[in-house]
Protein backbone atom coordinates (compact mmCIF):
# COMPACT_ATOMS: atom_id res chain seq x y z
CA UNK A 1 0.00 0.00 0.00
CA UNK A 2 1.70 3.21 -0.81
CA UNK A 3 1.43 5.64 1.72
CA UNK A 4 0.42 9.15 1.28
CA UNK A 5 -0.30 12.43 2.91
CA UNK A 6 -2.19 10.56 5.77
CA UNK A 7 -3.25 10.72 9.21
CA UNK A 8 -0.62 12.20 11.18
CA UNK A 9 0.25 9.00 13.50
CA UNK A 10 0.89 7.04 10.51
CA UNK A 11 3.39 9.93 8.76
CA UNK A 12 5.11 9.92 12.23
CA UNK A 13 5.89 6.01 11.12
CA UNK A 14 6.62 6.94 7.52
CA UNK A 15 8.58 9.49 7.69
CA UNK A 16 9.67 9.15 11.24
CA UNK A 17 10.12 13.26 11.57
CA UNK A 18 11.38 14.27 15.28
CA UNK A 19 8.25 15.52 16.06
CA UNK A 20 6.56 11.88 15.82
CA UNK A 21 8.07 11.84 19.45
CA UNK A 22 11.70 10.69 18.86
CA UNK A 23 13.44 7.45 16.64
CA UNK A 24 12.45 7.32 13.20
CA UNK A 25 10.35 4.18 12.76
CA UNK A 26 10.19 4.25 8.79
CA UNK A 27 12.73 6.70 7.69
CA UNK A 28 12.18 7.69 3.87
CA UNK A 29 10.39 4.60 2.83
CA UNK A 30 7.05 5.03 0.76
CA UNK A 31 7.19 8.15 -0.95
CA UNK A 32 9.61 6.86 -3.63
CA UNK A 33 7.27 4.20 -4.43
CA UNK A 34 4.32 6.20 -4.51
CA UNK A 35 5.51 8.32 -7.07
CA UNK A 36 7.12 5.86 -9.48
CA UNK A 37 3.30 4.34 -10.50
CA UNK A 38 2.96 7.40 -12.27
CA UNK A 39 2.07 11.17 -11.28
CA UNK A 40 -1.34 11.45 -13.16
CA UNK A 41 -3.35 9.33 -10.68
CA UNK A 42 -1.34 10.82 -7.53
CA UNK A 43 -2.83 13.79 -5.37
CA UNK A 44 -3.64 16.08 -6.09
CA UNK A 45 -4.92 15.23 -9.27
CA UNK A 46 -7.61 13.88 -9.27
CA UNK A 47 -7.60 9.53 -10.24
CA UNK A 48 -9.11 8.08 -13.31
CA UNK A 49 -11.09 5.56 -11.16
CA UNK A 50 -12.77 8.61 -9.72
CA UNK A 51 -13.73 10.13 -13.04
CA UNK A 52 -16.59 7.53 -13.97
CA UNK A 53 -19.03 5.01 -12.20
CA UNK A 54 -18.30 2.04 -11.61
CA UNK A 55 -20.10 -1.13 -12.05
CA UNK A 56 -23.30 -1.74 -10.02
CA UNK A 57 -24.55 -3.50 -7.24
CA UNK A 58 -25.46 -6.63 -9.84
CA UNK A 59 -22.28 -6.63 -11.81
CA UNK A 60 -20.84 -9.50 -8.71
CA UNK A 61 -23.55 -11.69 -7.16
CA UNK A 62 -20.70 -13.49 -5.88
CA UNK A 63 -18.04 -10.82 -4.97
CA UNK A 64 -14.41 -11.60 -5.44
CA UNK A 65 -10.84 -9.89 -4.32
CA UNK A 66 -9.50 -7.05 -6.37
CA UNK A 67 -8.17 -7.95 -9.59
CA UNK A 68 -5.23 -6.41 -8.15
CA UNK A 69 -5.30 -9.50 -5.50
CA UNK A 70 -4.94 -12.22 -8.18
CA UNK A 71 -1.33 -13.59 -7.56
CA UNK A 72 -2.89 -14.72 -3.87
CA UNK A 73 -3.96 -17.84 -4.46
CA UNK A 74 -3.12 -21.59 -3.33
CA UNK A 75 -0.49 -22.81 -4.79
CA UNK A 76 0.52 -26.84 -5.44
CA UNK A 77 4.74 -28.11 -5.81
CA UNK A 78 4.04 -30.49 -8.95
CA UNK A 79 6.85 -32.68 -7.96
CA UNK A 80 5.69 -33.42 -4.40
CA UNK A 81 2.70 -35.23 -6.28
CA UNK A 82 2.14 -38.31 -9.22
CA UNK A 83 -1.35 -36.88 -9.79
CA UNK A 84 -3.33 -33.93 -9.23
CA UNK A 85 -6.33 -36.43 -7.26
CA UNK A 86 -4.54 -37.48 -5.08
CA UNK A 87 -2.78 -33.77 -4.17
CA UNK A 88 -2.36 -31.27 -2.29
CA UNK A 89 -2.11 -27.27 -2.47
CA UNK A 90 -1.02 -24.58 0.26
CA UNK A 91 -2.76 -21.75 1.50
CA UNK A 92 -0.58 -18.33 1.16
CA UNK A 93 0.19 -17.81 4.57
CA UNK A 94 2.58 -14.49 3.42
CA UNK A 95 -0.66 -12.54 1.89
CA UNK A 96 -2.65 -13.08 5.24
CA UNK A 97 -4.10 -11.41 8.09
CA UNK A 98 -5.55 -12.42 11.29
CA UNK A 99 -6.36 -15.87 12.39
CA UNK A 100 -9.21 -16.49 9.92
CA UNK A 101 -8.49 -17.90 6.61
CA UNK A 102 -10.77 -17.46 3.63
CA UNK A 103 -12.73 -20.21 2.11
CA UNK A 104 -11.44 -19.87 -1.28
CA UNK A 105 -7.22 -20.08 0.35
CA UNK A 106 -7.66 -22.76 2.55
CA UNK A 107 -5.38 -25.50 1.52
CA UNK A 108 -6.96 -28.86 0.21
CA UNK A 109 -6.06 -32.20 0.41
CA UNK A 110 -7.71 -34.83 -1.29
CA UNK A 111 -6.64 -38.69 -2.29
CA UNK A 112 -9.59 -39.13 -4.67
CA UNK A 113 -10.43 -35.17 -6.37
CA UNK A 114 -13.12 -33.42 -5.14
CA UNK A 115 -16.79 -35.00 -5.49
CA UNK A 116 -20.01 -32.97 -6.98
CA UNK A 117 -22.66 -33.56 -4.65
CA UNK A 118 -25.74 -32.83 -4.47
CA UNK A 119 -26.85 -31.90 -0.94
CA UNK A 120 -30.44 -33.38 -1.54
CA UNK A 121 -29.03 -36.89 -2.18
CA UNK A 122 -26.03 -36.40 0.42
CA UNK A 123 -26.93 -39.06 3.12
CA UNK A 124 -25.03 -39.86 6.46
CA UNK A 125 -25.36 -43.41 8.10
CA UNK A 126 -24.65 -44.09 11.54
CA UNK A 127 -24.69 -47.65 12.27
CA UNK A 128 -23.25 -50.38 14.29
CA UNK A 129 -22.66 -50.84 18.07
CA UNK A 130 -26.05 -48.45 18.69
CA UNK A 131 -29.60 -48.63 19.52
CA UNK A 132 -31.07 -47.32 16.37
CA UNK A 133 -29.01 -47.18 13.55
CA UNK A 134 -30.31 -44.08 11.52
CA UNK A 135 -29.78 -42.42 7.90
CA UNK A 136 -29.88 -37.83 8.03
CA UNK A 137 -30.63 -35.89 5.21
CA UNK A 138 -28.49 -32.92 5.06
CA UNK A 139 -32.02 -31.15 6.43
CA UNK A 140 -32.39 -33.62 9.02
CA UNK A 141 -29.04 -32.43 10.49
CA UNK A 142 -29.28 -28.92 10.22
CA UNK A 143 -32.41 -29.42 12.51
CA UNK A 144 -30.39 -30.38 15.65
CA UNK A 145 -28.59 -28.04 18.02
CA UNK A 146 -25.72 -25.96 16.45
CA UNK A 147 -22.81 -24.56 17.20
CA UNK A 148 -20.26 -22.90 15.79
CA UNK A 149 -16.43 -22.46 16.78
CA UNK A 150 -12.74 -21.09 15.46
CA UNK A 151 -10.39 -23.96 15.26
CA UNK A 152 -7.44 -24.72 13.13
CA UNK A 153 -6.86 -27.93 10.40
CA UNK A 154 -3.80 -28.62 9.50
CA UNK A 155 -2.32 -31.62 7.38
CA UNK A 156 0.13 -33.45 9.83
CA UNK A 157 2.69 -34.15 6.46
CA UNK A 158 2.84 -30.03 7.26
CA UNK A 159 6.69 -29.45 7.09
CA UNK A 160 7.33 -32.72 6.21
CA UNK A 161 9.66 -32.35 3.42
CA UNK A 162 12.20 -30.64 5.62
CA UNK A 163 12.86 -33.16 8.07
CA UNK A 164 16.30 -33.56 6.36
CA UNK A 165 16.90 -29.73 5.66
CA UNK A 166 15.30 -27.14 4.43
CA UNK A 167 13.94 -27.09 1.16
CA UNK A 168 10.55 -24.95 0.46
CA UNK A 169 11.13 -21.82 -1.08
CA UNK A 170 8.79 -20.23 0.79
CA UNK A 171 6.24 -20.08 3.73
CA UNK A 172 3.63 -20.94 1.77
CA UNK A 173 5.31 -24.46 0.91
CA UNK A 174 7.15 -24.77 4.28
CA UNK A 175 3.80 -24.25 6.33
CA UNK A 176 0.86 -23.64 4.27
CA UNK A 177 -0.99 -27.00 5.37
CA UNK A 178 -2.89 -25.27 7.81
CA UNK A 179 -6.31 -23.30 7.71
CA UNK A 180 -8.44 -21.89 10.54
CA UNK A 181 -12.06 -20.89 9.79
CA UNK A 182 -15.27 -20.89 12.03
CA UNK A 183 -17.15 -23.94 11.62
CA UNK A 184 -20.89 -24.60 12.07
CA UNK A 185 -22.56 -27.18 12.50
CA UNK A 186 -24.16 -30.50 14.71
CA UNK A 187 -21.98 -32.03 17.79
CA UNK A 188 -21.22 -35.33 16.97
CA UNK A 189 -22.53 -36.21 21.11
CA UNK A 190 -25.96 -35.05 19.76
CA UNK A 191 -25.99 -37.36 17.10
CA UNK A 192 -24.38 -40.33 19.25
CA UNK A 193 -26.91 -39.76 21.51
CA UNK A 194 -29.90 -39.52 18.83
CA UNK A 195 -28.59 -43.33 17.94
CA UNK A 196 -27.50 -44.85 21.12
CA UNK A 197 -24.75 -45.92 21.48
CA UNK A 198 -24.13 -49.11 22.89
CA UNK A 199 -21.89 -50.11 26.19
CA UNK A 200 -18.31 -51.77 24.45
CA UNK A 201 -18.22 -49.07 21.86
CA UNK A 202 -15.17 -47.32 21.81
CA UNK A 203 -13.98 -46.27 18.21
CA UNK A 204 -15.69 -45.02 15.06
CA UNK A 205 -15.23 -45.38 11.67
CA UNK A 206 -15.69 -42.62 9.24
CA UNK A 207 -16.38 -42.78 5.79
CA UNK A 208 -16.40 -40.00 2.96
CA UNK A 209 -18.41 -39.96 0.16
CA UNK A 210 -15.32 -39.66 -2.34
CA UNK A 211 -13.44 -41.43 -5.07
CA UNK A 212 -10.77 -42.82 -2.52
CA UNK A 213 -14.00 -43.17 0.09
CA UNK A 214 -11.25 -42.01 2.90
CA UNK A 215 -12.04 -44.20 6.18
CA UNK A 216 -10.47 -42.93 9.33
CA UNK A 217 -10.76 -44.22 12.91
CA UNK A 218 -11.26 -42.09 15.75
CA UNK A 219 -11.49 -42.76 19.50
CA UNK A 220 -15.35 -42.18 20.95
CA UNK A 221 -13.55 -40.30 24.09
CA UNK A 222 -12.61 -37.34 21.34
CA UNK A 223 -16.30 -37.87 19.43
CA UNK A 224 -18.09 -36.86 22.31
CA UNK A 225 -15.39 -34.40 23.49
CA UNK A 226 -15.68 -31.90 20.74
CA UNK A 227 -16.06 -33.09 17.59
CA UNK A 228 -18.13 -31.23 14.54
CA UNK A 229 -20.03 -32.14 11.80
CA UNK A 230 -19.50 -29.40 9.56
CA UNK A 231 -21.84 -27.82 7.21
CA UNK A 232 -20.57 -24.13 7.20
CA UNK A 233 -16.97 -22.74 7.00
CA UNK A 234 -16.57 -18.98 7.99
CA UNK A 235 -20.60 -18.75 7.37
CA UNK A 236 -21.25 -19.84 3.65
CA UNK A 237 -21.77 -23.77 3.52
CA UNK A 238 -18.71 -25.53 3.48
CA UNK A 239 -16.99 -25.38 0.07
CA UNK A 240 -16.94 -28.51 -1.80
CA UNK A 241 -13.32 -28.68 -1.63
CA UNK A 242 -13.54 -29.02 2.04
CA UNK A 243 -16.15 -31.37 2.12
CA UNK A 244 -19.62 -29.95 1.10
CA UNK A 245 -22.01 -30.50 1.80
CA UNK A 246 -20.98 -32.73 5.46
CA UNK A 247 -17.48 -33.18 7.04
CA UNK A 248 -15.99 -33.86 10.58
CA UNK A 249 -14.46 -30.80 11.99
CA UNK A 250 -11.96 -32.58 14.93
CA UNK A 251 -10.15 -29.87 16.70
CA UNK A 252 -6.48 -29.93 16.93
CA UNK A 253 -6.44 -33.59 15.48
CA UNK A 254 -4.28 -34.45 12.20
CA UNK A 255 -5.84 -32.76 9.42
CA UNK A 256 -6.93 -36.34 8.17
CA UNK A 257 -9.07 -37.68 10.40
CA UNK A 258 -11.30 -34.61 9.45
CA UNK A 259 -13.53 -37.07 6.90
CA UNK A 260 -14.46 -34.90 4.18
CA UNK A 261 -17.90 -35.47 2.32
CA UNK A 262 -18.87 -37.68 5.39
CA UNK A 263 -21.45 -40.28 4.72
CA UNK A 264 -20.87 -43.16 7.17
CA UNK A 265 -20.27 -43.53 10.70
CA UNK A 266 -19.61 -46.63 12.39
CA UNK A 267 -19.45 -47.79 16.06
CA UNK A 268 -17.39 -50.30 17.25
CA UNK A 269 -15.27 -51.80 20.43
CA UNK A 270 -11.50 -51.13 18.45
CA UNK A 271 -10.31 -49.42 15.59
CA UNK A 272 -10.69 -50.29 12.15
CA UNK A 273 -7.48 -51.88 9.73
CA UNK A 274 -8.02 -49.22 6.87
CA UNK A 275 -7.25 -49.92 2.91
CA UNK A 276 -3.77 -48.06 1.09
CA UNK A 277 -3.23 -44.54 2.91
CA UNK A 278 -3.67 -45.51 6.46
CA UNK A 279 -0.31 -47.24 6.49
CA UNK A 280 0.85 -44.63 6.17
CA UNK A 281 -0.95 -42.16 8.71
CA UNK A 282 2.30 -43.48 11.14
CA UNK A 283 5.79 -42.19 12.02
CA UNK A 284 8.29 -44.41 11.31
CA UNK A 285 11.14 -44.16 14.34
CA UNK A 286 14.58 -44.50 14.08
CA UNK A 287 14.58 -48.01 16.16
CA UNK A 288 12.52 -48.91 12.98
CA UNK A 289 9.12 -49.07 14.99
CA UNK A 290 6.42 -46.38 13.86
CA UNK A 291 3.92 -44.45 15.78
CA UNK A 292 0.86 -44.55 14.92
CA UNK A 293 -2.33 -42.46 16.24
CA UNK A 294 -0.63 -40.01 16.84
CA UNK A 295 -3.35 -37.77 16.58
CA UNK A 296 -2.51 -34.52 18.21
CA UNK A 297 -1.11 -31.24 16.37
CA UNK A 298 1.39 -30.56 18.53
CA UNK A 299 2.09 -26.52 19.03
CA UNK A 300 3.82 -24.87 16.05
CA UNK A 301 4.47 -21.50 14.93
CA UNK A 302 5.63 -19.85 11.77
CA UNK A 303 6.67 -16.23 10.88
CA UNK A 304 4.38 -15.03 7.99
CA UNK A 305 6.28 -11.70 7.44
CA UNK A 306 8.93 -11.54 6.71
CA UNK A 307 9.22 -14.13 4.85
CA UNK A 308 11.23 -15.47 1.40
CA UNK A 309 7.96 -14.60 -0.67
CA UNK A 310 7.39 -10.86 1.85
CA UNK A 311 11.37 -9.66 1.78
CA UNK A 312 12.59 -6.98 4.33
CA UNK A 313 13.01 -4.84 1.11
CA UNK A 314 12.89 -1.01 2.77
CA UNK A 315 16.10 -1.21 4.25
CA UNK A 316 16.96 -0.36 7.69
CA UNK A 317 14.05 0.78 9.74
CA UNK A 318 10.69 -0.45 11.31
CA UNK A 319 9.45 -3.59 10.61
CA UNK A 320 6.36 -5.33 12.12
CA UNK A 321 7.49 -9.23 12.61
CA UNK A 322 3.98 -11.20 12.00
CA UNK A 323 3.51 -14.59 12.33
CA UNK A 324 0.88 -17.29 13.59
CA UNK A 325 0.59 -20.12 16.54
CA UNK A 326 -1.38 -22.92 17.11
CA UNK A 327 -1.55 -25.86 19.15
CA UNK A 328 -4.13 -29.11 18.68
CA UNK A 329 -3.53 -29.40 23.46
CA UNK A 330 -5.49 -26.05 23.51
CA UNK A 331 -4.61 -22.34 23.70
CA UNK A 332 -1.23 -20.87 22.91
CA UNK A 333 0.10 -19.25 25.73
CA UNK A 334 3.16 -17.57 24.26
CA UNK A 335 5.07 -17.02 21.62
CA UNK A 336 8.90 -15.88 21.41
CA UNK A 337 10.94 -14.24 18.69
CA UNK A 338 14.92 -14.34 18.59
CA UNK A 339 16.54 -12.16 15.76
CA UNK A 340 19.24 -14.71 16.05
CA UNK A 341 18.62 -18.15 15.52
CA UNK A 342 17.51 -18.96 19.56
CA UNK A 343 20.34 -17.35 21.49
CA UNK A 344 18.33 -14.62 23.06
CA UNK A 345 14.60 -14.62 23.05
CA UNK A 346 11.86 -11.89 23.63
CA UNK A 347 8.11 -12.47 23.81
CA UNK A 348 5.92 -11.63 21.24
CA UNK A 349 2.99 -9.83 21.84
CA UNK A 350 -0.56 -11.78 21.15
CA UNK A 351 -3.50 -10.79 19.16
CA UNK A 352 -6.69 -11.21 21.03
CA UNK A 353 -8.82 -13.66 20.80
CA UNK A 354 -6.73 -16.62 22.08
CA UNK A 355 -8.88 -19.15 21.11
CA UNK A 356 -8.62 -23.13 21.84
CA UNK A 357 -6.65 -24.93 18.80
CA UNK A 358 -7.10 -22.02 16.59
CA UNK A 359 -4.43 -20.19 14.78
CA UNK A 360 -3.14 -17.01 17.25
CA UNK A 361 -1.98 -14.12 15.36
CA UNK A 362 1.63 -12.69 17.14
CA UNK A 363 3.43 -9.63 16.56
CA UNK A 364 6.84 -8.21 17.07
CA UNK A 365 8.29 -4.68 16.28
CA UNK A 366 11.66 -4.67 15.26
CA UNK A 367 13.76 -1.53 14.45
CA UNK A 368 16.45 -2.90 11.97
CA UNK A 369 19.74 -1.88 11.61
CA UNK A 370 20.86 -4.01 8.66
CA UNK A 371 22.48 -6.55 10.10
CA UNK A 372 21.65 -10.39 9.06
CA UNK A 373 18.96 -11.61 11.20
CA UNK A 374 18.00 -15.66 12.05
CA UNK A 375 14.35 -14.72 12.86
CA UNK A 376 12.99 -17.73 14.59
CA UNK A 377 9.11 -18.23 16.97
CA UNK A 378 8.93 -20.72 19.29
CA UNK A 379 5.22 -21.06 20.59
CA UNK A 380 4.28 -22.59 24.10
CA UNK A 381 0.87 -23.72 24.72
CA UNK A 382 -1.59 -23.73 27.69
CA UNK A 383 -0.53 -27.66 28.17
CA UNK A 384 3.14 -26.00 29.03
CA UNK A 385 4.31 -27.65 25.75
CA UNK A 386 7.22 -25.87 23.88
CA UNK A 387 7.66 -25.98 20.47
CA UNK A 388 11.08 -28.14 19.64
CA UNK A 389 14.35 -27.31 17.95
CA UNK A 390 14.90 -29.52 14.86
CA UNK A 391 17.81 -30.81 16.59
CA UNK A 392 15.46 -31.95 19.46
CA UNK A 393 12.89 -33.13 17.65
CA UNK A 394 15.50 -34.94 15.29
CA UNK A 395 16.99 -37.04 18.39
CA UNK A 396 13.38 -38.21 19.01
CA UNK A 397 12.20 -38.53 16.41
CA UNK A 398 15.02 -39.18 13.69
CA UNK A 399 14.53 -38.16 10.11
CA UNK A 400 12.39 -41.05 8.23
CA UNK A 401 8.80 -40.36 9.57
CA UNK A 402 6.50 -37.76 7.33
CA UNK A 403 4.47 -36.38 10.05
CA UNK A 404 4.30 -33.98 12.70
CA UNK A 405 7.36 -31.75 12.13
CA UNK A 406 6.38 -28.86 14.46
CA UNK A 407 9.87 -27.79 15.27
CA UNK A 408 11.01 -23.90 15.41
CA UNK A 409 11.81 -22.64 12.26
CA UNK A 410 14.44 -20.42 10.61
CA UNK A 411 14.29 -17.36 8.06
CA UNK A 412 17.52 -16.02 7.92
CA UNK A 413 17.36 -12.25 6.44
CA UNK A 414 20.68 -10.88 4.59
CA UNK A 415 21.87 -7.51 4.90
CA UNK A 416 20.07 -6.73 1.78
CA UNK A 417 16.55 -8.21 3.04
CA UNK A 418 16.26 -11.06 1.16
CA UNK A 419 14.81 -13.79 3.24
CA UNK A 420 15.88 -17.67 2.91
CA UNK A 421 14.67 -20.66 4.40
CA UNK A 422 17.49 -22.23 6.87
CA UNK A 423 18.27 -25.09 9.48
CA UNK A 424 20.18 -24.49 12.01
CA UNK A 425 21.77 -26.09 15.05
N1 LIG B 1 -13.19 -38.03 2.25
C1 LIG B 1 -11.96 -37.52 2.40
N2 LIG B 1 -11.68 -36.80 3.51
C2 LIG B 1 -10.45 -36.27 3.69
C3 LIG B 1 -9.44 -36.46 2.73
C4 LIG B 1 -9.75 -37.20 1.57
O1 LIG B 1 -8.94 -37.40 0.66
N3 LIG B 1 -11.03 -37.71 1.43
N4 LIG B 1 -8.17 -35.95 2.99
C5 LIG B 1 -7.83 -35.76 4.39
C6 LIG B 1 -6.57 -35.08 4.62
S1 LIG B 1 -5.18 -36.01 4.43
C7 LIG B 1 -6.50 -33.79 5.10
S2 LIG B 1 -5.05 -33.09 5.54
C8 LIG B 1 -7.73 -32.97 5.26
C9 LIG B 1 -7.59 -31.67 4.48
O2 LIG B 1 -8.74 -30.88 4.64
P1 LIG B 1 -8.98 -29.67 3.64
O3 LIG B 1 -8.93 -30.21 2.23
O4 LIG B 1 -10.26 -29.06 4.04
O5 LIG B 1 -7.84 -28.71 3.83
O6 LIG B 1 -8.89 -33.66 4.80
C10 LIG B 1 -8.94 -35.02 5.15
N5 LIG B 1 -10.22 -35.54 4.83
MO1 LIG C 1 -3.34 -34.81 5.31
Amino acid sequence: MPPTAGRPSRRGFLKGSAAAGGAALLAGAGVGEAMASGPDNLPPNVPEWMQSLGPGVTASPYGMPSPHERHIVRRNVPWLTATEESSINFTPLHELDGIITPNGLCFERHHGGVPEIDPAQHRLMIHGLVDRPLIFTMDDLMRFPSVSRIHFLECPANGGMEWRGAQMAGVQFSHGMVHCCEWTGVRLSTLLAEVGVQKPAKWLLAEGADAAAMTRSIPLDKAMDDVILAYSQNGERVRPENGYPLRLMVPGWEGNVNVKWLRRIKIGDQPWHHREETSRYTDLMPDGKARQFTFVQEANSVITSPCPEKPMKFGKGFYEIRGIAWSGYGRISKVDVSLDGGMNWQTAELQKPVLSKSLTRFRFPLQWDGRPLLLQSRATDESGYVQPTIEALRKVRGINSIYHKNSIHTWRVHPGGEVENVQIG
